[in-house]
């Protein structure tokens, strides 16, 4: 039985979805291929997506009403327990299929940029090179007043801990609504997905800004547009290519396609 990466034809065959032979066509002869993830990339490994109604102690929160510097400063305690929550579900979530047959497709183009907004780090677990985290990551802690990032936990079991260097309360480094994504990051992201051959979305609503605006990018520059998603989005009707699936499946997919035409 032929098996390769992702599991045996059988349960290839099982899950198997159509990806067009144009979109194939098209990645073989492809020079800079740009991927956006989101939050349904991860779903598969068990870390709920954004959207995902709360649970538990988080059920009556909406993820916007805590994802956000007032909603820490209203209740620091709360915050920071509900990441710390999120957290350690991330350190015992392992990278799925999607990321691992991402950092495969890293191999298969001479230019390739994967862009993410998930804080969850399972790119760079996975073995992606150069991921650009658009929303930071879940894993960092960093000062509240002064932004440094800190590293050494002090012994106290205050909660939120306070900074070693100036007291001030210790925050998650990553990026909350209403506040501005690292600058670096975001100009990046907008250079590549305006001068790529082919831009995927993949996992995401595509309702949060300014990241949702990279897939305009791409368009208004030519670019051929492809989205990997379960569910419509705003962007659907605008993309020149949906596959209308999990990334778990669909991903792996797509590389067997292109690698089995370069091999
Ligand atoms: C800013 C880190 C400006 C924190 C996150 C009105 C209009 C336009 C914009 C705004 C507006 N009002 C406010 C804004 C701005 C706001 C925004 O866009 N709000 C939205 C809600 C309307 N944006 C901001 O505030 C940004 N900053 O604009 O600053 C500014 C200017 C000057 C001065 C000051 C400020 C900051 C946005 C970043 C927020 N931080 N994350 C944390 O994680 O705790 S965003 C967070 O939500 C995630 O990182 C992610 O980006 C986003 C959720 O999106 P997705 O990743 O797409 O996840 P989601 O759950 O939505 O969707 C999952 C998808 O997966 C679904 O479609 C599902 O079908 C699919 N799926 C499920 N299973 C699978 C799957 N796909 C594939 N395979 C599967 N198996």
């Amino acid at each position: 039985m032929e098996s390769n990466l992702w599991g045996t034809r059988r349960q290839r065959h099982h899950q198997r979805v159509t990806i067009p032979d144009e979109l194939v066509r098209q990645l073989r002869s492809a020079q800079r291929v740009v991927v956006v993830t989101g939050a349904g990339v991860s779903a598969e490994s068990g870390v709920p997506t954004f959207r995902d109604a709360q649970t538990g102690l988080w059920a009556k929160f909406k993820p916007e009403e805590l994802a956000t510097p007032e909603g820490f400063q209203a209740n620091p305690r709360l915050v920071w327990e509900w990441y710390a929550w999120r957290r350690k579900m991330v350190a015992a979530a392992r990278p799925n299929s999607a990321h691992f047959a991402l950092r495969e497709m890293e191999k298969l183009f001479p230019e390739f940029h994967l862009i993410t907004q998930n804080v969850d780090g399972l790119h760079q677990r996975a073995g992606s090179s150069n991921v650009i985290e658009l929303h930071g990551n879940i894993t960092r802690t960093k000062c509240f007043n002064e932004g440094t990032i800190i590293t050494t936990s002090q012994d106290s079991d205050e909660v939120p801990p306070r900074c070693p260097q100036c007291g001030g309360v210790l925050r998650p480094d990553v990026v909350w609504f209403g506040e501005v994504l690292p600058e670096s990051a975001l100009e990046k992201a907008a250079e590549v997905s305006a001068n790529c051959d082919v831009f995927f979305s993949i996992g995401t609503s595509a309702v949060v800004y300014p990241a949702a605006a990279l897939s305009a990018d791409a368009l208004r520059a030519g670019k051929t547009v492809v989205e990997i998603n379960p569910e419509p989005t705003p962007l659907t009707a605008l993309a020149h290519f949906v596959v209308s699936g999990a990334a778990g499946v669909v991903v792996p997919e797509i590389v067997n396609r292109v690698r089995s035409f370069v091999s």
